[in-house]
């Protein structure tokens, strides 16, 4: 079966998303997300002038070898940009092979080892009274996780937090806006809103929270501490994890399990985290990790050492992100937990998908394929538009984590 067009569709129905659509002699197409928020166009530059020459007349059935073939063929490794794009190749070719079986991938991938896949919604409040009324909203929309996050007493934005509760778009100007952040403001109040949290809806539902970046390591390890009595599911991102020798100080510290990695794009970004265990949850998704092929891989490593998955699923990526993930999620053996920003309906309307959500679970469906499919005419209603994450400044002005 040969690969005889490829094209990327870029659509902003609400938010940017970039998409590679791979067509084939025998009449079967397949699509794969390749949406990197706030860099769309490097993406889809990155696939149009250098990958697609590449892929005209090859055997669409050879996933790994164009896998290899596009990373080691790049020599430039690695990255964000050139990861996202041969993660699209790769899940646009295992929807094809996907649906050359007629199968849903899920039964490509070694088939269901759970019925469904548990998500966890997003609760956020501009303060400590909101947030625990969006916490009540998603226990009643059927969520048996919720990821809580609030305005800080004191600073005029955060992490999180969105004026629209059910759909969070952080990529909010056309020039990056500047976020002002205080560490000491932020470790003062976040117990106390746990602590409201499980007072008024006690600890049967699962509790996430996402710190993004914002800390130091002894900060994380203290924050950790903090969080202790309230039994987080998980602290994600609590300091930059570059250093990934630096996370042995925040287990010195705390029991509050620990989830990273949805900046990563390699196997090699969570190696060490993993391999000394230094973290419970990796985030990785289809989407940024070089697609399924990749992130089959870093799953496999992940279950020698008791780590399970937590990927990645935020707005900012596509259905076809979501879809492929879903398949990925219910055929492994360690999966954790699926993120599951909703999309907005015009985006829904733009890629028709087979997955559903039902009582706090998403469940693949049992189309061919990924399940997943992108609407070219209406995509077109939708062109780009600009779009930047903002930056973060400490009150002194000096440059932060965002
Ligand atoms: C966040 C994301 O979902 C998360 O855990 O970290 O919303 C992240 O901020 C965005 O994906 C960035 O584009
Ligand atoms: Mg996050």
């Amino acid at each position: 079966m040969k690969i005889v067009d490829a094209k990327v569709i870029v659509t902003c129905p609400g938010r940017n998303f970039v998409t590679l659509k791979i067509q084939t002699d025998q009449g079967l197409h397949g699509i794969g997300d390749a949406t990197l928020n706030g860099r769309e166009l490097s993406v889809a530059s990155y696939l149009t002038d250098h990958i697609i020459p590449c892929l005209i007349g090859r055997d669409a059935s050879q996933i790994e070898d164009i896998w290899q073939y596009l990373y080691r063929g790049a020599y430039w490794r690695r990255g964000p940009v050139t990861m996202s794009a041969i993660a699209a190749v790769d899940t646009a070719l295992w929807d094809i092979k996907a649906k050359f079986c007629n199968q849903p991938l899920y039964q490509l991938l070694g088939g269901k080892c759970r019925d469904g896949v548990m998500v966890y919604g997003h609760a956020n409040g501009s303060d400590l009274e909101e947030t625990l009324d969006e916490v009540g909203r998603y226990i009643e929309m059927g969520y048996h996780a919720i990821r809580v996050q609030s305005g800080v007493p004191g600073l005029n934005s955060t992490y999180g937090v969105s004026k629209n509760k059910m759909y969070y778009e952080p990529a909010d100007a056309n020039l990056p806006s500047e976020n002002i952040w205080s560490t000491e403001k932020y470790l003062s109040f976040t117990p106390r809103l746990f602590d409201k949290v499980r007072e008024r809806y006690g600890f049967d539902k699962r509790l996430l929270h996402d710190v993004h970046h914002r800390l130091t390591p002894i900060e994380a390890g203290r924050l950790g501490k903090s969080l202790e009595d309230y039994q987080l599911f998980w602290m994600e991102d609590p300091t930059p994890a570059e250093n990934q020798q630096a996370f042995r100080l925040i287990r010195q510290h705390t029991t509050t399990p620990i989830a990273v990695g949805e900046v990563f794009n390699t196997i090699y970004d969570c190696q060490q985290l993993i391999q000394e265990q230094l973290i419970d949850y990796i985030r990785m998704t289809v989407v940024h990790s070089g697609g399924i092929s990749h992130l089959r891989k870093i799953a496999s490593l992940a279950e020698l050492y008791q780590v399970r998955t937590g990927s990645h699923g935020a707005t900012d990526l596509s259905p076809a992100c979501m879809g492929a993930a879903l398949h990925f999620d219910i055929s492994i053996p360690n999966f954790g937990i699926q993120e599951y920003m909703r999309h907005t309906q015009e985006t829904d309307e733009v890629f028709p998908h087979s997955y559903s959500f039902k009582n706090g679970y998403l469940y693949p469906g049992d189309a061919p394929g990924i399940g997943v499919d992108i609407d070219e005419n209406l995509a077109k209603k939708y062109p780009y538009k600009p779009a930047y994450l903002p930056v973060n400044r400490l009150e002194d002005g000096s440059m932060h984590n965002w």
